[in-house]
């Protein structure tokens, strides 16, 4: 905890201080910032969630069949595994078929893994569920002691939307240098689609989405005791349909100061001022071809809902 919080008092002072501001979107996720991700997976236009799902209960078969090189034995490790309610069909498949593994499911929330864990060993009495708490990080070093057994790892939920493609290669490239030459990698990633769904999906119109991102400014309010008038910001989405990225913002619809007293700051705001704060990338296959490629991984199979609106790309390393 205190290494977060004093990652997130950096992130404010280097965020807020320079131009033009920024706020990274890792830090909405507080118990508040939680409880509206979960509306927002609720939502009619976050199609995210429903097409993951639809592909888990559609494709389940095919995407453990693919497994198969993995061998017996093998370990499933989750990255952010959140409250694990898409996972739960794969694991009932696997579980199913009767094959030997466990389940490492990896989060840096403590009470997300708790309440995992609970509901996963009442519905599946056999699972040896394993829950890590930390960062990607923290258990990216941990992993190197995991690597006498064959794994798969799960990064679904386009978790890696919030990284720009250097930042992902980075990423993927650490993941990779813990990796076996059988280990599998299954990734979830939103696709390139009409812009206007995209858009609808950051901007919906009960606000939803701009509370989530406003949690940003209300975390600083709880924790440093800022004076933070969120209605004086919009919440702004943008969407480019050449890279695929979509970005958030917070724009401030007049000048202001606010003040930081626990950080001993004062931020100004002209008018119309911006701070950005999260970015949902989009993917298409040659993008991803070439992400997979700049990491040393390469794309064994992919499995996509009936829209065609998103993707789980099932990476190996290369033979
Ligand atoms: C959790 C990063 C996948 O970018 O789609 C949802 C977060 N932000 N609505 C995404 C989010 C605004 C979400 N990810």
């Amino acid at each position: 905890m205190k290494k977060s919080e004093s990652s997130f008092e950096a992130a404010i002072r280097e965020g807020l201080g320079n131009y033009p501001k920024r706020l990274p979107s890792r830090f909405i996720y507080d118990k508040e910032g939680d409880a509206l991700f979960r509306r927002i997976m609720d939502m009619p236009e976050y199609y995210l969630t429903n097409c993951e799902t639809e592909i888990f209960e559609q494709q389940k078969v095919q995407i453990i069949d693919a497994l198969e090189p993995l061998g017996e034995g093998f370990d499933l490790v989750e990255l952010g595994a959140g409250d694990g309610s898409k996972t739960r069909i794969l694991l009932d498949e696997i579980i199913r078929r009767d094959m030997d593994f466990r389940y490492l499911p990896i989060d840096i929330s403590q009470n997300a893994l708790s309440g995992l864990s609970k509901k996963l060993v009442a519905e599946f009495t056999e699972l040896e569920i394993l829950p890590q708490q930390g960062t990607y990080f923290d258990i990216l070093e941990e992993m190197q002691q995991w690597k006498e057994r064959p794994k798969v790892i799960l990064f679904l939920g386009s978790n890696i939307g919030n990284l720009l493609h250097p930042q992902a290669i980075d990423f993927l490239q650490k993941l990779r240098a813990v990796m076996g030459p059988s280990d599998l990698l299954l990734l979830g990633c939103d696709q390139k689609k009409e812009p206007q769904i995209v858009l609808d999906a950051y901007n919906d119109p009960a606000g939803i989405t701009e509370a989530f991102n406003k949690n940003l400014l209300e975390r600083i309010n709880r924790e440093y005791g800022a004076d933070f008038d969120t209605e004086r910001f919009i919440h702004w989405e943008t969407y480019d349909p050449e890279s695929g990225t979509a970005r958030s913002y917070l724009v401030a619809r007049e000048s202001f100061e606010v003040t930081i007293p626990d950080l001993d700051m004062q931020v100004n705001f002209e008018a119309w001022e911006s701070i950005h704060t999260e970015i949902s990338q989009k993917y298409d296959n040659r993008t991803l071809e070439w992400i997979a490629g700049e990491t040393g991984l390469e794309i064994a199979a992919s499995f996509t809902d009936s829209r065609g609106y998103y993707k789980d790309y099932l990476l190996q390393v290369p033979k």
